[in-house]
């Protein structure tokens, strides 16, 4: 490490500090001669950071952590605004472009797709046949097709890989009053249909009794696995359930008591196929939100200590290390959204914005976290972002995420 790190040759009074590369004899000792301790500031820079110590009139408030120095990358910049919206959604290509899609449809503001350069936004508008009202879900297949599938049931998909909708197609299903939807990476819909669960594994038109499954309880949510397997939960007026395999009969099975019914609940699969649900709790007495995971067949679930917010919207994501990225639209105090983590093993949370609500979250391929939502009150669609807190102040800004 010594070997290749960089050294201020200066001391630290120094205003002007130049670097070198020393090999390990040129390594600085301190001015009395002794080999270096990091007491004394000719020694400057022990992790090469090109930081001082603090004890050196520095900045570096780590000196023995090179990430960890005045600029890294820690609390996440202010929202900015994304555009205006009825109806938003967000994907990942298969090589790891992030985009979004929002708008408000014919004669209003246009739909547009928004790609994210690492940095900014790319925003293209394009002429879609047909209207853009919530909810509507955007998916781009393996091939790099993008389809949307909208309130209405029209499915409008591209799935000419050669530039992000140029030569949009539609096709209509019969899908009044769906809820929440996948799509897998052959282009199939898994839909959650109706004021209670009904699970249509298949949308083709007309759709048959051998597509549909009714589960029965409320406030579902849908998510597939890395090859498609099927998960949904939801709960009835003591349990969260879990219905699983497909894709055209699914298995039930508890997943934790929870007496109340309250409306949140987010799943997720993670690279193994193992489903992950963050949802409303309770004992019986208080309220509060809890974690599952379910791990060779048996379900575990835990208090996550995160505020209870009663939060009736959620997304979640599992990243490649297995660790969990939740937004979710609550009601308590006011209504707003937090996003939520346990990527640094217990749970942290960040209030994002009051007067909003719906919300997506995804993990684009740098490892970076995006959370999309709705703000009510300017009807505004906001865009915040950054690294995965660790509970570490990494810029020594005195402010730990
Ligand atoms: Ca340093
Ligand atoms: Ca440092
Ligand atoms: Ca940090
Ligand atoms: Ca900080």
């Amino acid at each position: 490490m010594k070997g290749t790190a960089q050294f201020c040759v200066f001391a630290c009074a120094c205003g002007a500090q130049s670097t070198v590369t020393p090999t390990d004899a040129q390594v600085p000792t301190d001015d009395d001669g002794a080999p270096d301790d990091g007491g004394d500031c000719v020694t400057t820079d022990p992790d090469g950071d090109g930081h001082l110590p603090v004890a050196c009139g520095g900045d570096d408030c780590d000196d023995l952590d090179p990430g960890v120095l005045p600029g890294a990358a820690d609390e996440w910049p202010a929202s900015t605004v994304l555009g205006d919206m009825n109806c938003f959604s967000l994907a990942l290509s298969p090589s790891g472009e992030f985009v979004a899609a929002y708008g408000w449809g014919p004669g209003l503001d246009p739909f547009t797709i928004a790609t994210w350069d690492g940095n900014a936004w790319r925003r293209e508008e394009h002429d879609i046949p047909s209207t853009f009202r919530p909810p509507c879900l955007l998916s781009f297949d393996a091939s790099g097709g993008l389809h949307l599938l909208q309130e209405s049931g029209d499915h409008v998909y591209d799935t000419t890989s050669d530039v992000i909708g140029d030569d949009w197609q539609l096709e209509t299903f019969d899908l009044f009053n769906w809820f929440d939807a996948a799509m897998d990476g052959q282009g199939r819909y898994r839909i959650l249909l109706g004021a209670g669960v009904t699970y249509l594994s298949d949308p083709k038109d007309p759709i048959g009794d051998e597509d549909l499954q009714d589960l029965p309880g409320f406030r579902g949510a849908i998510a597939l696995g890395p090859a498609g397997q099927v998960h949904v939960a939801y709960r009835d007026s003591s349990e969260i359930w879990h219905a699983f395999g497909g894709p055209q009969h699914l298995e039930v099975e508890s997943i934790d008591v929870s007496i109340y019914g309250h409306d949140g609940v987010a799943i997720a699969a993670d690279s193994s196929d193992q489903p992950r649900v963050f949802y409303e709790d309770d004992d019986g007495s208080s309220n509060f939100i809890s974690f599952a995971e379910r791990n060779a067949g048996r379900w575990t679930s835990e208090p996550t200590g995160l505020p209870d917010v009663n939060f009736f919207d959620a997304s979640m994501v599992i990243d490649p290390d297995g660790k969990a990225h939740v937004c979710y639209a609550g009601h308590v105090p006011d209504e707003f959204t937090n996003y939520a983590t346990n990527a640094s093993g217990p749970w942290t949370f960040r209030s994002l914005m009051a007067e909003s609500g719906a919300c997506e979250v995804i993990v684009d391929s740098t490892g970076e976290v995006h959370v999309v939502y709705e703000r009510y009150s300017d009807n505004t669609l906001r865009h915040e972002h950054g690294r995965p807190p660790n509970g570490r102040d990494d810029d020594c800004d005195g402010q730990a995420w």
